[in-house]
């Protein structure tokens, strides 16, 4: 657990709760559904507190915006696998056949081109990004909310989380509704007034800046709204977490 979610923690429900009362804020937070899925490992409780005291306090915050000057001169792509030659021949294509699939709990399932995408309404934000790992940089990041997205193809009543998957063979990850509909949430394909370069997740990433870099994910092609992630992998919400990092990375 990092500097920031022990502060999160501390700051949240465990000091409205006192020390001793841990336990009955993480029975409440199961009772209001705030667990998250990864919550029976060994940071069970504390996992909980963190995203149950975020969700009940702090749901709506906004990551902080930053000014053009502050936009990093060199920013950082992290290490990746090399690309399958599936995505060869999309970027061989300039990616005019690359698709974003939407299923599960929605209205009407759909595809989109890049093109659709980008015929949606567009935002921007100039952001941090933070890897786990101690480094992060600020760019401009532009892309469409992915509110938008899901209201064009609706979500079912009982939808609470969606599972993004990337080209990237066994990367997916997960967030619930709520990071979903915030409105920094974005399925971004340009970055510092270009189209999103590969290294960055071109042609689609999602952008999440309020979560840390590895919930941000690059190659974004398949989009599923679900009431329940136990249908997912190992049933805890990413295949990170299959690792032991954590599923709610607030930062
Ligand atoms: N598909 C895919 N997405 C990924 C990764 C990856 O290896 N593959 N790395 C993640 C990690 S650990 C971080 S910190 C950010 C880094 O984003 P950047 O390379 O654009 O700086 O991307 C995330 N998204
Ligand atoms: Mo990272």
């Amino acid at each position: 657990m990092s500097l920031s979610r022990r502060k999160l923690l501390f700051s949240g429900i465990a000091v409205t709760a006192g020390a001793s009362g841990l336990a009955v804020a993480a029975r409440l937070a199961r009772k209001y559904g705030l667990v998250p899925p990864d919550a029976g490992g060994i940071y069970g409780v504390g996992e909980t507190l963190s995203y149950a005291s975020q969700r009940l306090f702090a749901k709506n915050t906004l990551a902080p915006e930053f000014s053009r000057a502050q936009i990093s001169a060199r920013p950082f792509p992290n290490e990746q696998a090399a690309p399958s030659e599936e995505f060869k021949k999309l970027e061989a294509g300039g990616f005019a056949d690359w698709r974003l699939t939407v299923d599960g709990l929605v209205g009407s399932q759909a595809s989109f081109s890049l093109s659709d995408l980008r015929s949606f309404p567009s935002s921007s934000q100039i952001t941090e990004i933070a890897c786990e790992e101690g480094w992060s940089y600020i760019a401009e990041w532009i892309g469409v909310p992915l509110s938008h997205v899901l209201k064009v193809v609706g979500i079912q009543p009982q939808g609470r989380y969606v599972v993004y998957d990337s080209l990237e063979p066994d990367s997916w990850d997960s967030i619930d509704i709520d990071e979903a509909l915030h409105p920094q949430t974005l399925l971004c394909y340009a970055m510092n007034g270009r189209d999103l370069p590969v290294a960055h997740g071109g042609p689609l990433r999602i952008r999440l800046p309020r979560q840390i870099g590895y919930k941000n994910l690059k190659f974004i092609t398949h989009l599923t709204v679900t009431d329940d992630l136990k249908k997912w992998g190992k049933g805890k919400g990413s295949i990170a977490t299959e690792y032991g990092y954590a599923w709610f990375t607030g930062i």
